[in-house]
């Protein structure tokens, strides 16, 4: 069967429950903070910030701790302008009949439509793909497990880390995506996730005016 367990030492030390409290509210208002952003500056970015949050997605927890997961970082303006011709051409279908009259109803108040100029104005896309299998040392296809769900764990580290550094992004979801894996030339293993444009707002950007559901809204608890 497989290899037997090997086990380290858990590396964790219990805070002061008034660090942990502190700890708790401001992250919680960082986070309040962040919003999908259409609209970027096409300052740069380092490559570096982008290699640190995948990174800091990679540390996710994943099914059988597959990782099963490749975030492409591009960069490079001729194949940005490749994935926003293939993008656009998608959404025009999607919102010229593609989508059912109820989904397009959904999606007013965001006030999105088939242009997507910043899919090339941006310093960095960066595409998230989901291995429904990987192959190990000895080329042997292993099936991974909880692909989504790690995939999307991920994908939420990510984006936190990014808005942490001071970054804006948006969880783009072109549809169907299946350009991605041929305009980036990824193996078929890899299916695309989320596609992530990320870079700094442009100068007076706006966006919805949405609110988030309350505490009662979105829990329920059962108190012994
Ligand atoms: N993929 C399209 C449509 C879209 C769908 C949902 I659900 C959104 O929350 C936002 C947009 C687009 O990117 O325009």
């Amino acid at each position: 069967m497989g290899q037997p367990p090997r086990s380290i030492p858990l590396d964790f030390s219990r805070r002061d429950p008034a660090d942990s409290d502190e700890r708790a509210r401001a992250f919680h208002e960082e986070m309040e903070r962040r919003r999908s952003v259409r609209e970027f500056s096409p300052d740069p970015v380092p490559r570096a910030w982008i290699e640190r949050a995948i990174l800091t997605a990679s540390s996710a927890p994943s099914g059988a701790h597959r990782q099963p997961w490749r975030f492409v970082a591009v960069s490079d303006p001729a194949v940005k302008r490749e994935i926003r011709l293939a993008a656009e051409e998608e959404e025009r279908k999607n919102y010229g009949g593609r989508m059912p009259d109820d989904w397009l109803e959904a999606l007013a108040p965001i006030g999105t439509d088939a242009e997507k100029p910043y899919l090339e104005v941006v310093p960095w896309l960066v595409v998230c793909f989901e291995e429904g299998h990987s192959f190990d040392a000895e080329g042997e296809r292993r099936k991974n497990y909880y692909v989504k769900e790690s995939v999307g764990i991920a994908c939420g580290l990510f984006i936190a880390a990014l808005h942490r550094m001071g970054l804006a992004t948006l969880t783009h979801t072109p549809s169907p995506m299946g350009f991605l894996g041929k305009i980036l030339e990824r193996p078929a293993q890899e299916r695309p996730f989320l596609l992530f444009p990320v870079g700094y707002p442009a100068e007076g950007t706006v966006v919805p005016d949405l609110r988030r559901k309350s505490l009662e809204e979105v829990s329920a608890f059962i108190e012994g």
